[in-house]
């Protein structure tokens, strides 16, 4: 018997079963908007051991990893049969990603995957990767995913091994084993990536948000969120596409920007959490914001705060892709709670937890972009005025209070 096989396989299990254990906590910068939890929710050593090891003595004598788990990262949510459920992109080492299920009691820790990660039916043209996927339960009774599907250029000289194309890929589920591919979406744009099905329809239509881009890195002359209706899901097209969120100069979403999970219906419009990128001399900087459209006029922006409403902090900033959070999921409880799942640089997956009230307040009481120095000036003299007028609270009697 190969005793350090099971001596190191015993500790595997153990140090796993830890890191499952292990009750998330809520960080001590409560911001009054959301509640970072201290641990991320899903990594690659979340993978379960029967993923990465042959567990065989005979066949796997030296128990080395037989498959490589690079990151687990971008994950759609739903909150199914009481569970929290996330669909994670998880990504093996030889750079494919894939989705694996993982689910929890409570949505902030012991996420376990299940057995399998998906098999996802290959479109026509076979997918060479496959990411990022958005889940909508809509109301046609079908669960949705959307996600990017990439593949080579065709058109590029073979000279050049790295020119992609990002197209909308579409399968749905009723029980999020068994998928069925249906057509990948076509638009008027060379490429998409981010694209979100609208929960209801829209216009007795199935209702997509885009992120129309020429080329598969830059938005180029595309960009920014768009927004198109099709008469089918079968065979998804949206003829016309209209840019309901732009790219604006020198603001958080300079660059590029894509909405995140699909939004979620309140009693004052639809709130949305979104992706901006601008650029910087150390690369590109991903921060997540939000705004809100009209219930009657889904395409009609109604609130935007101005700049960020979650950037990478700490260990968040760094990883594969450094400085970077994206969003493709989030669940809202009946009782107003919501979970926002987000990944850091790339690597690994987060959890922050907030309501539909202190979104709602955030969104709809923050001020605007002004887009210019001055107008940042003016709001916040806006506020300083306010405070000083009303001099409603006093910082002397409160570090008393605090004892500080
Ligand atoms: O590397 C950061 C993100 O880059 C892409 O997002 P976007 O299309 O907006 O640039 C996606 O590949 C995403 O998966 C990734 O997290």
């Amino acid at each position: 018997m190969n005793n350090n096989f099971y001596v190191r396989l015993a500790k595997l299990e153990h140090e796993q079963e830890q890191l499952f254990g292990r009750i998330n906590e809520k960080s001590d910068d409560y911001n009054g908007i959301y509640c970072r939890y201290k641990y991320p929710v899903l990594t690659a050593a979340h993978t379960p051991l029967f993923w990465r090891y042959d567990l065989n003595a005979e066949t796997n004598p030296y128990l080395m990893q037989r498959f490589g788990i690079n990151a687990v990262l971008n994950a759609g949510a739903i909150k199914w049969n009481d569970k929290y459920l996330v669909i994670a992109r998880v990504e093996a080492t030889d750079r494919k990603s894939f989705f694996a299920v993982a689910e929890s009691s409570n949505g902030i820790d012991n996420f376990r995957f299940w057995d399998h990660p998906v098999t996802m039916p290959e479109a026509d043209v076979p997918d060479t990767n496959i990411y990022d996927m958005r889940l909508v339960h809509h109301e046609d009774g079908w669960i949705y995913g959307l996600f990017c599907t990439e593949r080579r250029d065709p058109s590029a000289p073979s000279t050049d091994q790295s020119a992609a194309i990002a197209q909308c890929g579409i399968a749905r589920t009723k029980d999020l084993k068994k998928w069925e591919r249906l057509s990948d979406l076509k638009t008027g744009s060379p490429q998409q990536r981010n694209v979100v099905l609208h929960p209801e329809f829209v216009e007795g239509k199935y209702a997509f948000y885009t992120r129309p881009q020429d080329k598969f890195i830059e938005a180029g002359k595309g960009g920014g969120i768009g927004f198109g209706l099709s008469n089918t899901i079968e065979n998804a097209i949206v003829e016309k596409e209209v840019v309901i969120d732009p790219k604006v100069y020198h603001t958080v979403y300079e660059l590029k920007n894509g909405l995140g999970p699909a939004p979620i219906r309140t009693d004052k419009g639809w709130l949305h959490l979104a992706h901006g990128v601008r650029n910087t001399a150390a690369g590109l900087r991903y921060v997540l914001y939000m705004f809100m459209t009209d219930l009657e006029d889904v395409t009609k922006v109604i609130y935007q705060p101005a700049g960020y409403f979650l950037a990478p902090e700490g260990e968040e900033r760094v990883g594969d892709v450094s400085n970077v959070v994206f969003s493709n999921g989030w669940i809202a409880d009946d009782d107003g709670k919501v979970f926002i799942y987000y990944a850091s640089s790339d690597t690994r997956l987060h959890v922050a937890t907030s309501t539909i009230e202190r979104l709602l307040d955030y969104v709809t009481n923050t001020a605007p972009d002004g887009f210019r120095s001055t107008e940042t000036v003016r709001t916040l003299n806006g506020l300083i005025d306010k405070n000083l007028s009303e001099q409603l609270v006093n910082i002397d009697s409160i570090k008393k209070i605090i004892g500080k």
